[in-house]
């Protein structure tokens, strides 16, 4: 059996949405991130990086988004091309992703929401570098559907993770009519739909 570990966050979203469209039943395990329960000693226990999501695959604790969405994709032999350079195009927007879009949309975010004072040189940072890479994916997308190609894989799954929570770090898809259209292809798919009702379903009414 498989438990996820999660909140209505932007990398806890992707495991949700790549565990429906795999059709692998799963339970879902709350961990209210706004409470700080990532940071309880038994959740710690399960990764000491106190951060949300965690998938626990018959006793297998994985931690990071990627890292998961890859196990799942190789345990069931779909959304990741087997080898070649279709497979090295996922990989590439997965580190893309990790090292490159997450951290800026997060850490935008961060100085934008929750800095305890305000940090107007690393909030325009973090934001210029966020809304340069949505240029980015913008321009890739003119001539594919998806962000590796022609087929829907993990590395979609990642980035529309954080396109879903675009409104955090202050960015927008305005004037990125690519990725638009992506994205409303993606949200669109029965399984992307599933995954944001069953996580949204977890927060608790204010
Ligand atoms: N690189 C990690 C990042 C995980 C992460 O930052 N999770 C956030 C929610 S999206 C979290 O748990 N934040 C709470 C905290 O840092 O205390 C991944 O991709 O899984």
């Amino acid at each position: 059996m498989i438990e996820v570990h999660a909140f209505a966050t932007p990398n806890s979203v992707k495991v949700l949405i790549a565990l429906e469209e795999l059709r692998l039943p799963y339970e879902l395990k709350p961990v209210n991130v706004r409470r700080g329960e990532q940071k309880a000693e038994a959740f710690l226990a399960l990764n000491s990086n106190g951060k949300v999501p965690v998938l626990v695959d018959d006793g297998f604790v994985l931690t990071e988004s990627a890292a998961i969405l890859v196990h799942l994709a190789e345990k069931t032999g779909k959304l990741l091309p087997q080898h070649g350079v279709g497979r090295a195009r996922v990989f590439e927007q997965l580190f893309f992703h990790a090292s490159g879009l997450s951290p800026a949309f997060g850490n935008a975010g961060f100085f934008k929401r929750a800095s305890p004072e305000p940090q107007p040189i690393a909030e325009a940072r973090f934001t210029t570098e966020g809304d340069r890479l949505l240029g980015l994916l913008d321009r890739k997308l003119a001539s594919q559907s998806f962000v590796t190609g022609e087929e829907f894989t993990i590395a979609d799954i990642a980035h529309f993770g954080w396109m879903w929570r675009i409104a955090f770090p202050g960015l927008s898809l305005d004037g990125r009519p690519n990725l638009s259209r992506w994205f409303d292809t993606v949200a669109a798919r029965p399984a992307v739909e599933l995954a944001i009702a069953r996580v949204e379903a977890i927060v608790p009414a204010a």
